[in-house]
This record gives structure tokens, sequence and C-alpha cells, in this order.
């Protein structure tokens, strides 16, 4: 019985049946390969999830980071999202990385939610501010949100939540779908294809290509995820070579290697600037504009 302190949540308890074999939902994959589930509007029971997270105390951390201009631009828009739609009735925390205390804008979030501000260095150039974050990450997992969370979202800040985004999205390693790849042949994904890069992949090999603007998964989890990631950044450093996609293709070979145990639908991520197919039902999160000319000159 599942109403009982010691249950762990199978995935036939929330899953819905129809999703559960290797089947497809409107042409699209709601299990993979490894039977890991892939996450989509409709494929889950969220009373289920609620009532056992009712009786299983979580706290899940979320971790941010806005430098330079992307401070004042889009940290605002991020957080006031968050607070309204991620993880709504648990204990949230909030990790901040900021460049600049003083233009960090407080505001007060809700009752079980608060968010923690960090002040890092920041980093010359754009492509550096964005890898660095995976040795970042994990320097505070280590030492001190191992402490304080049991599951851990990193997420970019140029987006905003739409509607909620909830406990379906937990798990031990969780990768999203990237909204211009998900409907895409194997052989054309945007792979780091250079055999001296870490992030290598060979033509034909993977399986989805993942966003980076949102993973997650167990604290420790993620720990493992962000420290390989880091580890492949310094070593492509040293032999003087940058992965096309920068952390996103160090991503992409940590999960082609350690394989997600769920997966997010590009609804968890949706980028509204190209045209809505009818298989995206309801958007949980989606882009923010892109300054990227003026903000990319300005860094
Ligand atoms: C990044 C690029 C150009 C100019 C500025 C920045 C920048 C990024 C910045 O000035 N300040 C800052 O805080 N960032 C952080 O890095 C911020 O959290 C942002 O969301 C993140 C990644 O940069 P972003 O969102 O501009 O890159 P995207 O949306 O093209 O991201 C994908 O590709 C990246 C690697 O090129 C990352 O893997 C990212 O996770 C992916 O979503
Ligand atoms: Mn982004």
């Amino acid at each position: 019985c599942w109403s009982q302190k010691t249950h762990k949540l199978q995935l036939s308890d929330w899953f819905l049946p129809r999703h559960r074999k290797n089947l497809t939902y409107m042409n699209l994959r709601t299990t993979t390969e490894w039977s890991a589930p892939v996450v989509w509007h409709g494929t889950y029971n969220e009373l289920v999830l609620e009532k056992y997270y009712a009786n299983h105390d979580i706290t899940v951390g979320l971790i941010v980071f806005a430098v330079g201009r992307y401070l004042p631009f889009y940290l605002p828009h991020f957080l006031k999202s968050a607070d309204k739609f991620f993880m709504v009735d648990q204990k949230v925390i909030i990790y901040v990385m900021v460049d600049n205390f003083s233009k960090m804008s407080w505001r007060p979030l809700r009752r079980l939610c608060v968010f923690k501000v960090f002040e890092i260095k920041r980093e010359k150039r754009w492509q550096d501010v964005s890898m660095m974050r995976m040795k970042t990450i994990s320097e505070h997992i280590a030492d001190h949100i191992q402490y304080e969370v049991d599951y851990l979202f990193c997420m970019d800040v140029d987006q905003v939540f739409r509607t909620n985004y909830g406990l379906e999205t937990l798990g031990e390693s969780v990768a999203q779908l990237h909204a211009y790849w998900y409907k895409a042949n194997i052989t054309n994904l945007p792979y780091e294809r250079r055999q001296i890069s870490e992030a290598y992949i060979p033509r034909g090999k993977g399986d989805f290509y993942y966003h980076a603007a949102v993973f997650g998964g167990t604290t420790i989890q993620v720990l493992d995820i962000v420290k390989e990631c880091a580890k492949g950044i310094m070593n492509d450093k040293k032999n003087n070579i940058e992965a096309v996609w920068h952390d996103e293709s160090h991503l992409n070979k940590y999960f082609f290697l350690h394989k997600p145990t769920k997966i997010l639908s590009p609804e968890y991520c949706w980028d509204f600037h190209i045209e809505r197919p009818s298989d995206i039902k309801l958007v949980k999160l989606s882009w923010s504009f892109k300054f990227y000319k003026l903000l990319r000159e300005a860094t």
C-alpha cells in the first residue's frame, strides 16, 4: 500500500499504463529503449504524486546563474514565475548565483520557498560564463547544497515558468528534450563530432539531443553530472579545443554514457518563437526573448 512511509514510488503508480510500454503517444516516444519514462502532459497521474509526497517530505533545490546583463534582464522574471509555478506546495530553495549583489532584485517568495544568493566571479568570455557553471555548481553541492535538498534542478535564467512545473519532473537523473531536435534523425543531432573533444559522440550514435537549459536529479546524482561535465570541459581546455555547444555538448556526452532515468518532453522547455506543433499540449516553461546580439556584444 503506497500510503505507507516505506513504499518507494514506482513508475506503475504514477505513469499512466497506456504510456508505460515502448509505445508512442501522438507518434512520440513515451518510454525510452532503456525503459525511462518520457514525461508529456497527460502521461502522469498528478493526484497519485501529490498523495505520495504528502507522506514523503522532500526539499527541492533550483540553481540559476545570472551575471552581467542577464541579472537585470532575466532574473526578475525567472524568479517571479518560479515562485508561482515551480514545485508549488513543496519546500523549495532557489540558489541564485550573481556577479553583483547590488543588482539583485529582492522580493518575498511564497511560503516554504526561499532563495539564497551567492556572489561569484564573472568570467570574461561568455562561453566560459556558461561552461564554468558546471564547476561552480559542483563546488556548491559539495559544500552545502547536498545537506539541504533531496532533488536539484539546474536551469538557464533566460526562461520563464508558464504553468505548474511539478512532482512529475522529479527523478534520479532528469534530462530535457531540446525543442529544436526532438523529431530529428539521430545522425543529424548537433553533438560534438571531433574525436579529440571529450564531448565526442560518433555519428549514428546517441539517443536524443538534450537541452542544457534544464537538467536535474537527486542532489548526489547532479553532483556526478556536473563533476563529469566540468572534467570534460577542463580537459578540452588543456587540449585547446572547445565543444561546439559548450557545456551542452558535454552534458549530452554524459547522458549518452549514463542514461537519464527520466526525460522531460519539450513542453518543459519550449520556444514560442517556433510554431507550436499539435504534440505540444501544455507549455510548462518557455524561453524568454533572446537579446543575443546586444548581450553577446556586451559580454
Ligand atoms: C551567454 C551567452 C552570450 C552572452 C551572455 C551570456 C550569459 C549567460 C551572460 O551574460 N550571463 C549569464 O548569466 N549567462 C548564464 O549562462 C545564464 O544563466 C544563461 O541562461 C546561461 C547560458 O547562456 P544562454 O542562456 O545565453 O545560452 P543559450 O540559451 O544559447 O543556451 C544553451 O547553450 C549554452 C551553451 O552555449 C548552455 O549549454 C545552455 O545551458 C543552453 O541552454
Ligand atoms: Mn538559455
